[in-house]
């Protein structure tokens, strides 16, 4: 009972209507763990372009206590300052006394003994502040893997699932004027009901994986707003701005200021007011021209002034149209996982060495995988004209007969199209990888379709599907496929199955008319070793797979792009053959210490020029 209380006290935080399930729960959680409960029912609030707002930065170094046993959540660690007698009192701890971890940053790569470290680990770090009248603060927390729960001056402010997404702890009433502290748990503990699940094949980094700060805004303050190019008026951004609090009537203004457009619109009852602001001389966003405008929004005492690119995507048919124009997305898939020194990738430098490296295989577009990745590599696929596929982390099979999965999923995406959904570059929603073809799974991503399209209806769906076999013929048919605007499908033919050469006599039938993307295929090397074409873990066995696959993707005719996996070996503790993978997955086009092998030179030739999809 306890434990379904305390799932469904994460559910109703995130789900209002379902206040009424939590009384139920009530007595429940009262007699039992404190630290689970939710901490208000309301809607949580998310940022759109939160980087984009002054903050007060709490990166740096945070004092930490490794708690295996999950001692602190009894209250124990809370408040270093707590009395003698009150809850938290400091006898048999001192963060003060305790190592560091760096913020942002994996616990993992940080220091050796928490390597393979899961659970939670406990951090602190003090700041000085001054409250502003008519202002409130939020904390703002860029990514904490997997579950975690903050206190300001030992008071509960917030507690979160889900190691992908920003999230914003409201602190106005827990600061004070002059020195405060924080404290935080984060738990990368594997759940079953988790989302992802107990398995994957990457690296659990755990920890405040992205940056922490505190951001001040008015009482009435935007908190999402959605500017993009309409697809029928072409010189028309459309879209929205959201203003918590703010009054019905009350003033909303969007300028662009190179383009000398300007409109002001009134609040509705909803909190929105809707834009539709005129623009003559746009200069569309694309990989060849991916022009960004200062775009400011305003209401009231509230101001940000976001970097936007303005296109279209939509299909036809079997196309991908961008800007109304057929395009081939010629791609790559990327982990954020750190060039050069491992772990999480969290700074600017390693979001421009990973698409630089993707800039210079020729692509177009890359797909990042298996979760959200961070605004730093967003912002710099806008600046560079990558197009990006963005997925939630619904990975293999996650409980799909379980409702608070499909709300976690859905609070996942929430928070990834709610703080994402102004760059140009994202294109596509990815809803899962590949899972499992039966009903219950049929209806959950069916639903978490329905979900995205209602948040954000001006890009496409897709999936990465599984693809069966008939003697040589692989068959499209996973019934998902009608709930997608493009279907991606993955397969290692010539690595999970048959020769590379297999490629050449395998045969394509695909149930759906809709643009197609070989989301997956590759195979495994060691860089710098060498053998022949057919000698496995060697660099000329995996350029062998490439060289196959492309022409065998070229005889589909409807396929629209391709991202082979993957961009860089990446760490997985899956993969653990000696003196080869020592715990990373090989199939990088690039060795995690920056070596191109073969196969990157023989996809470069091939986008390079344009040998692989139809010309454009
Ligand atoms: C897949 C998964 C990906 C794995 C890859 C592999 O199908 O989607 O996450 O890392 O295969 O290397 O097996």
């Amino acid at each position: 009972m306890k434990n379904m209380c305390i799932s469904l006290a994460r559910v109703v935080e995130y789900a209002p209507r379902k206040i009424a399930l939590l009384a139920a729960c009530a007595a429940t959680l009262a007699a039992g763990v404190v630290w689970t409960a939710p901490v208000s029912a309301q809607t949580p609030i998310i940022l759109t372009g939160a980087d984009r707002r002054p903050a007060i930065s709490l990166d740096g170094d945070w004092k930490t206590i490794v708690d295996p046993y999950s001692n602190g959540f009894s209250g124990y660690f809370r408040n270093q300052k707590a009395k003698p007698g009150e809850v938290g009192t400091a006898v048999e701890y001192d963060f003060s006394k305790s190592p560091t971890l760096k913020v942002p940053g994996d616990w993992n790569m940080q220091r050796e003994s928490l390597f393979y470290y899961e659970g939670p680990v406990w951090y602190e770090r003090g700041f000085t502040y001054q409250p502003k009248e008519h202002t409130r603060v939020f904390l703002h927390v860029g990514a904490a893997n997997y579950r975690s729960w903050f206190w300001v001056n030992g008071q509960k402010v917030c507690e979160h699932e889900g190691g992908f997404t920003s999230f914003n702890c409201e602190v106005t009433a827990a600061v004070h004027a002059g020195d405060n502290f924080v404290i935080a748990a984060v738990d990368n503990t594997r759940h079953a009901d988790g989302v992802p699940t107990l398995k994957t094949d990457w690296w659990n980094y755990g920890g405040l994986t992205r940056s922490v700060s505190l951001i001040e805004v008015p009482d009435a303050f935007i908190d999402q707003y959605d500017l993009h190019l309409s697809r029928t008026e072409t010189s028309v951004i459309e879209g929205w701005v959201h203003v918590v609090v703010g009054q019905p009537g009350a003033k909303v203004e969007v300028e662009i200021t190179e383009l000398g457009a300007k409109i002001t619109a009134p609040v509705g009852e909803d909190g929105r007011a809707p834009i539709r602001l005129a623009v003559t001389k746009l200069e569309r966003w694309s990989p060849e021209t991916p022009k960004l405008y200062k775009v400011q929004v305003r209401a009231g005492l509230d101001s940000i002034e976001d970097l936007i690119g303005f296109r279209t995507v939509e299909t036809r048919g079997t196309q991908i149209l961008l800007n109304g124009k057929p395009i081939f997305l010629r791609g790559i898939c990327i982990h954020a996982e750190a060039p050069y020194r491992s772990g999480r990738a969290n700074t600017d430098k390693d979001a421009e060495t990973l698409l630089g490296w993707a800039k210079e295989l020729g692509a177009n577009f890359v797909r990042l995988a298996h979760y959200p990745h961070d605004e730093t590599m967003l912002r710099a696929a806008d600046r560079m004209g990558l197009l990006v596929w963005s997925e939630n982390p619904v990975y293999w099979a996650v409980q799909f007969d379980n409702p608070q999965v499909l709300a976690k999923a859905e609070q996942q995406l929430d928070e990834e199209i709610g703080t994402s959904r102004n760059h140009a570059s994202i294109i596509l929603w990815s809803m899962a990888n590949e899972t499992p073809n039966n009903e219950v799974r049929t209806r959950y991503i069916e639903a978490e379709a329905a979900h995205a399209r209602e948040l954000d209806p001006t890009r496409l769906i897709t999936a990465a599907l599984l693809v069966r076999g008939e003697g040589q013929t692989k068959i499209i048919d996973d019934p998902l496929g009608k709930a997608l605007d493009v279907i991606g499908f993955n397969e290692y033919i010539g690595w999970y199955e048959g020769h590379p050469e297999s490629a050449d006599v395998t045969e394509w039938r695909i149930g759906y008319e809709k643009p197609l993307i070989v989301s997956e295929f590759g195979g495994g090397a060691k860089a710098g070793l060498h053998g022949g074409d057919n000698d496995r873990w060697t660099e000329e066995y995996q350029a062998s797979i490439y060289r196959h696959q492309l022409g065998m993707l070229n005889r589909i005719p409807q396929l629209r792009g391709l991202s082979p996996w993957i961009l860089m070996d990446f760490r997985s503790p899956l993969r653990n053959l000696p003196g080869i993978q020592d715990g990373f997955n090989r199939k990088g086009l690039i060795s995690d210490q920056g070596l191109k092998k073969q196969a990157f030179f023989v996809l470069q030739k091939a986008y390079m020029e344009k040998t692989v999809g139809k010309p454009e």
